[in-house]
């Protein structure tokens, strides 16, 4: 098992359009444990191969308190979305900042298993957030997006004075 880098906001590589995965084999299955192990580490409650730089339409999740719940979707497409909520989010591809966005309260999801099995999932409430956020990744896009342009300039200014202090420390 290997923990991955994760990419940070605003690197240009966040904004890359993830293709269809088409393999579901070794490499996959060890790409998929290494982004449990990555996410579970970081920790967050779920994690898009974007964020390691690898761009293939695959995500991981885990909404529970005692990662018993781990759920892997490959291929992801929503078929539903039904209300709406508003999360307060955060990501680990924008550390340390937090902005409430609005989102779909439920949806369905039609994806992939690591081994290729098509399945549906009704997700509501935090996992409904989750997914919709990771599946954002998969298409380039960030939850600072939702954001006005000022409040989006004041974070990439802060992640990038902060870069610049990691940079020379
Ligand atoms: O760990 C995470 N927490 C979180 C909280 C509210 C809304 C979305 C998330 S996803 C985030 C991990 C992450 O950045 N996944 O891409
Ligand atoms: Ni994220």
């Amino acid at each position: 098992m290997a923990k991955l880098e994760i990419l940070e906001f605003p690197d240009p590589r966040l904004r890359t359009v993830a293709q269809p995965v088409t393999q579901f084999d070794a490499a996959l299955a060890r790409l998929v444990r290494d982004l449990f192990e990555t996410m579970y580490d970081a920790p967050g409650i779920g994690l898009a191969a974007t964020q390691v730089d690898v761009h293939r339409q695959l995500l991981v999740c885990d909404v529970s308190e005692d990662h018993d719940q781990p759920r892997v979707l490959a291929n992801p497409r929503i078929r539903r979305r039904q209300g709406t909520q508003t999360y307060q989010e955060g990501c680990l591809s924008v550390p340390g900042i937090f902005a409430d966005v609005e989102r779909a309260l439920v949806v369905t999801v039609e994806a992939q298993d690591a081994e290729g099995r098509p399945f549906t999932l009704e997700a509501d409430g935090l996992l409904a957030v989750c997914i919709q956020h990771e599946m954002d990744h998969l298409a380039g896009k960030l939850f600072v997006d939702y954001l006005s342009p000022l409040k989006r300039e004041m974070v990439r200014r802060k992640l990038e004075k902060r870069h610049r202090q990691a940079a020379s420390a």
